[in-house]
């Protein structure tokens, strides 16, 4: 039975969101039910198919009455580790993690990730960074051959708030396309990241290169993080519209 949320989701926006839903809901339990055991450091993701491996955590813990710890990879994070009464703890205490799990935007062919469209990616590529194991659930929308092909709204970057329009100019110089500065909804001003910076938008043309770009970007003075996670995951749960689960 669907829960009264994925009936106003396929009413309101086509079966296709609940359809997502349910697929998210299964990347995120195959995850869990693979990857963790006890005795264990995890970082928690941000967005929404993390809550679903969260709820399967935290279900299996109190079940299975695992000992794990959980370090966060936003605000977000924090608050859905502490809702589910698992147990908090930070890079200070735990700097080597046994496993991440994190969502992601877009994932290529060669498991080059977008992510940050929730605004989180530099904390989540430092957590992924310390993980043993980075593993990335997601839909069956995120599945890509190559960037770009369904996610449209560019490769995010966090950069300090004063460095944001010299930064713009040298990406669209040197690589093309255009970058926005991403606004609040509100419109009342620039999003704030977790960290006080600013995120832009790089909305590529064509593509490249990832790692050699995602190179050149980081180097670039003002610039704290891409969106672009070369080389990091490990393996990848889409939920599949017929309710499988593929792994790549
Ligand atoms: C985080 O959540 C971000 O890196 C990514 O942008 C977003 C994915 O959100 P969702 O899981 O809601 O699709 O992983």
């Amino acid at each position: 039975r669907l829960s009264e949320k994925h009936v106003f989701l396929s009413r309101a926006y086509g079966v296709s969101a609940t359809m997502a839903e349910e697929a998210k809901k299964r990347a995120g339990y195959a995850a869990v039910d693979n990857h963790i055991q006890n005795n264990q450091v995890v970082g928690v993701g941000s967005g929404s198919t993390i809550v679903y491996a969260v709820d399967r955590l935290a279900e299996r813990v109190r079940q299975e009455k695992l000992n794990i710890v959980c370090v966060p990879t936003s605000f977000q994070a924090r608050q859905l580790i502490l809702q589910r009464g698992l147990t908090l703890s930070d890079l200070d205490r735990h700097p080597e993690l046994d496993v991440a799990i994190d969502g992601a935007d877009e994932v290529d062919s060669a498991l080059t990730l977008i992510k940050g469209g929730g605004g989180c990616l530099t904390q989540e590529k430092i957590v992924a960074g310390c993980a043993k194991h980075f593993i990335v659930i997601a839909d069956f929308r995120k599945d890509s051959k190559s960037l770009g092909q369904q996610w449209k709204k560019g490769i995010p970057i966090e950069v300090i708030p004063m460095a944001h329009v010299p930064v713009t100019r040298v990406i669209e110089k040197r690589f093309g396309g255009e970058v926005v500065l991403r606004m609040a909804v509100s419109k009342a001003g620039p999003v704030v990241t977790d960290n006080s910076n600013f995120l832009l938008d790089w909305k590529f043309e064509k593509s490249h290169n990832w790692k050699e770009v995602n190179t050149a970007i980081k180097m670039i003075p003002g610039v704290v993080e891409t969106g672009l996670f070369v080389n990091m995951a490990e393996r990848v749960y889409f939920g599949m519209e017929d309710g499988s689960v593929r792994i790549r």
